[in-house]
């Protein structure tokens, strides 16, 4: 077990629920079966966090397939200030059982939950939206919350900061494709260029909105896509060669940053 996921595991008795914060551009690669067994009989509030990135109408399939008995998911745009007050009132009906034994008794009710997810998926700044102001600290990287930190929201929520969580072996393929693209691996242990032929590779089997964005011709191969975004774009070498480093490191990027328009790589009627 990896060391985030075994402090998950210490801390979990400590919470009445927890908020599973998955990328919208791939929550079905966000949802970590090891983390899944730790949080079992949690309420649980899925965030589809980064909703702003991809279509609004996909995103609808993956609300309805995580709604359960226990369990209750929303779109989100952690970064849109005072949009993750839905996430404090869900969990607050998720626990209105619990909150109504513990008046009954005379305690405070106050709900404490645990932040989960992969890493860079956006929990220290969907908590920071929480409380209105910069508690933790967050980053366009994986890896960025080191370690476990509590915030109290307000005299009834607490919420406990984690580092993320992959898998222990990450063995399917696409699934850590796909985390690679969201940037979830950290970026010194991935080949970027590799993974820029991976992600054009994808993109370009999904439509034409990525030969569209680049104003290239669709090719037959990945690498002349590639050739042709650093043509147009004139990263060129000494010697004229192509600057296919910077090009990837770009197409990347761009694909992060939603520079690309809004494209989810999982659907949910697909999983
Ligand atoms: N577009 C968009 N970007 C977001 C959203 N939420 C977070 N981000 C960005 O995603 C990046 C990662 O955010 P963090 O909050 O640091 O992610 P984390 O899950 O805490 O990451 P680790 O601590 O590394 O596990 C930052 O650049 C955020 O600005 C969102 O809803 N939409
Ligand atoms: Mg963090």
């Amino acid at each position: 077990m990896t060391k985030s996921l075994r402090e998950i595991d210490d801390k979990i008795k400590l919470v009445d629920a927890v908020v599973y914060v998955l990328d919208s551009r791939a929550p079905f690669s966000c949802i970590n079966p090891s983390l899944n067994k730790a949080i079992i009989d949690k309420p649980i509030v899925y965030a589809l966090n980064k909703a702003d990135t991809v279509p609004d109408k996909e995103l609808s399939g993956w609300v309805d397939k995580l709604t359960g008995k226990n369990t209750v998911a929303v779109k989100l745009n952690s970064t849109a200030s005072n949009s993750a007050q839905i996430i404090a009132s869900k969990l607050r009906l998720l626990c209105a059982d619990k909150i109504e034994k513990k008046k009954a008794r005379g305690i405070n009710a106050v709900i404490r939950a645990m932040v989960v997810g992969v890493p860079n998926s956006g929990k220290s700044t969907l908590i920071n939206n929480l409380c209105g102001r910069a508690k933790t600290a967050t980053g366009n990287k994986a890896g960025v919350t080191r370690g476990q930190q509590w915030v109290k929201i307000d005299n009834y929520l607490e919420v406990l900061d984690t580092p993320g969580t992959l898998y222990p072996k990450l063995a399917d393929q696409t699934i850590a494709l796909n985390l690679a693209f969201i940037g979830s691996i950290r970026d010194e242990v991935v080949d970027t260029y590799e993974l820029s032929l991976e992600l054009i590779n994808r993109l370009n089997r999904m439509g034409n909105a990525f030969t569209v964005r680049y104003g290239i011709c669709p090719s037959d191969s990945p690498l002349k896509d590639l050739c042709a975004i650093a043509a147009k774009r004139g990263y060129i070498l000494k010697g004229n060669e192509y600057d296919l480093a910077r090009t990837s490191a770009a197409v990347i990027d761009d694909f992060r940053k939603g520079r690309m328009g809004k494209i989810i790589l999982e659907k949910s009627n697909e999983h």
